[in-house]
Parts: structure tokens; sequence; C-alpha cells
């Protein structure tokens, strides 16, 4: 009782200056530096977009699921029945943790335990379990945990690919490239999530997890044409999951197709991925193809995103017995 709402927030990270370039790809291949080329492959995709704003987000999104945590009245009118509020109403606190750049999820857990929390619970802007994202987010703070000796207690949103507020977001959007479209019945929707290494997917959980957050925007919207894609696959010689969002561009148009709307429901946010492998990479493969390829803007720090965020956390932590 009297306990604060603790939670972290947590997501992948991204350089805030050209240097911190080298540093965070090191850390993502863990602690193996890049070669020359490949730094500079990457160096050259941000320089492109001009800089990642998945920082600016994930910062937007803490600040505001805090502030969501603490209102006393709904900031959004509810799309879906979401749960009433936290059970022991203190002020709640929203700690900010990231995967591969500062503030790394071992300092956030740090702060959180110099703070003297006792209990708190985590939840990770992507919505689908896997191997590769999920279960390294909670490796992250549970090795942090045990390194301070297990100074609180601690429960992880595991996924919500089917959340129906996060369906709800998603549909909204799509239904935003819908009304550009000349003829929507003939239109090809992709969603897409972030492919990983097959040896890294053989259980098929993630997936699985992807395809019902497709089937159920689908069915929400009755789109007559739809199919996942996996996009921005490693540099490494192992085989990732497929086919790839430019590979079922190639295939739609040889379907006849001559519209595609792409949705990333991997990512809430926009970064690298979105800017680089789909507006510039995957737009470079529409238009060689002769496609009209729409993207649905990204669900960022916008109130029904927050809102399901929020709706996680309190159902989370109200399973603490
Ligand atoms: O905007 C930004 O600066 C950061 C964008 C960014 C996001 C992201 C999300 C996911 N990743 C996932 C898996 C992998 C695996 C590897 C891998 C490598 C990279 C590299 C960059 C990068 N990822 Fe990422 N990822 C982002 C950025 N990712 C940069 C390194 C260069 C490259 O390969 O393109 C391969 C690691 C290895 O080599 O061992 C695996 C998954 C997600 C979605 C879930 C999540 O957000 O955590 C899964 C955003």
């Amino acid at each position: 009782p009297g306990e604060p709402m603790n939670v972290l927030l947590m997501a992948y990270g991204t350089p805030y200056r050209q240097e911190e370039i080298e540093p965070y790809y090191t850390d993502i291949r863990r602690g193996r530096p890049p070669s020359p080329e490949l730094l500079a492959e990457l160096a050259e995709r941000y320089h492109l977009i001009g800089r990642s704003p998945l920082s600016e987000i994930t910062y937007a999104q803490a600040v505001r699921l805090e502030a969501a945590l603490n209102a006393t009245l709904p900031l959004y009118p509810q799309p879906f029945q979401s749960s009433p509020g936290p059970r022991v109403r203190g002020p709640a606190r929203v700690y900010l943790g990231t995967k591969h750049w500062h503030p790394f999820i071992a300092e956030a857990v740090q702060a959180m335990a110099q703070d003297g929390v006792k209990q708190a619970v985590g939840i990770v802007a992507a919505p689908h379990f896997s191997s590769r994202s999920i279960a390294e987010y909670r490796e992250k703070v549970e090795k942090a945990l045990a390194e301070l000796g297990h100074p609180f207690r601690f429960r992880l949103v595991e996924a919500y690919p089917d959340h129906p507020g996060y369906i709800q977001a998603l549909a909204h959007r799509v239904l935003e490239q819908v009304w550009r479209l000349r003829e929507p019945g003939r239109a090809l929707f992709l969603f897409t999530a972030h492919s990983i290494p097959e040896k890294s997917a053989q259980d098929g959980v993630y997936q699985a997890q992807v395809r019902t957050t497709a089937e159920r925007v689908a069915q929400k919207l009755g789109l007559a044409h739809w199919d996942t894609a996996w996009q921005s696959a490693g540099r490494t010689p192992e085989p990732w999951i497929g086919p790839d969002v430019n590979e079922r561009l190639e295939e739609a148009a040889a379907q006849g197709y001559q519209e595609v709307v792409v949705t990333a429901v991997g990512f809430p946010s926009d970064h690298l991925e979105v800017f680089y492998d789909l507006d510039y990479e995957a737009q470079n493969t529409a238009a060689r193809l002769g496609l009209r390829l729409l993207r649905t803007r990204s669900l960022n720090a916008d109130p029904d995103y927050i809102e399901v965020l929020r709706d996680l956390v309190v159902r989370e932590w109200n399973a603490f017995e």
C-alpha cells in the first residue's frame, strides 16, 4: 500500500550523434565492432534520413504514459473496455530504459533501485514476442536486477499483438490510407515486422503473433487482399525469415496489383527502419515496379497508443499478489 506504480518503459534506442553510431552498432553486435564497410553503410542510412527521431518519440511516450497513469480523468475517449486505473492511486513513475543506447536498461534499473522501488512493471514499445526482441529486454532487466541483489519485484508485459486498443489504433491509421487509394478493393495491404534469423524463429510464435495483428486489422476494416511480410533483415550470412517486403512487392507487381499500403505493425515508432527501409528502400522498389506504395503513419506517442500502454501496465500491476 502506498507504493507508487513504478513502470519501466523500454525501447530499442538510437544514437544521438554521428560519433555514437559505432559504439551503438557494436552494442547491437554484442560487443563485436562492425567492419569499416558495415559502419559506413549504416552511417549512410542515417545520413539519408537526416537522423532517427526514435529517442525523442520514446521520451514522449514515457512522459505521456506517466501523465496518463496519474490522470484522474481519461485522456482519450476509450475505444475499448479499458482497465479502470491504478488500484493504489499513488503517484505513478515511469522510468525509461533502452536496449542498445543510453539510457541503457541497466541504468534505468539502477535508478529505480536508488529510488527505493519495491515493485515495478515493465513494458516494451514492441508488441510481438520473439527471442530477439522481448526476450532480450527481459534478460537485460533480469541481469541488472541480479547484479544489484534483486532490489525489487518485477513483472513484464510479454506481448500485446491483439490488444483491442492497439488493433483499433492501427485500423484507424490504415483507414487514412484507404481514403487515398484509387481502387481500395483492388489494393494489397502489407503488414510488416522486423525479420529475425530463422534459427531464432523456429517455434513460430513471433510469426503467429504478427499474423494475428494483421488478421485483426484486416477483419476490422474488411480488407479483401492482405498479407504479412518481413523487413530490415540483418547483414549476416544466415537465413532470416521472409518474404522480405521488397520481394513481396515484386510478387505483388507480378500478381497485377497497382497500389499497395504498407503498415509496419512491428514498430510503434518512427525510426531508421521506417524512414529508410520503407520510405526510401521499399519506395524505390515500388517505383521501379510501377507500384503506388502508401505507408501508414506510425503510432508514436499519440494518445490512443499511450492509452494501450496505460491499460496493459495497469493490468500487469494488478496481477502482483
Ligand atoms: O532508429 C534507430 O536508430 C534504431 C532503429 C532500430 C529498431 C530496431 C528494432 C528491432 N531490431 C530487431 C532485431 C535485430 C537483429 C539484428 C538487428 C540489427 C540492427 C542494426 C540496426 C538496428 N538493428 Fe534491430 N532495430 C533498429 C536498428 N536488429 C542499426 C544493425 C545494422 C543492421 O543489421 O541493419 C542483428 C543483430 C546482429 O547482428 O547480431 C536480430 C528486432 C526489432 C523490433 C523489436 C524491437 O524494437 O526491439 C526484432 C527500432
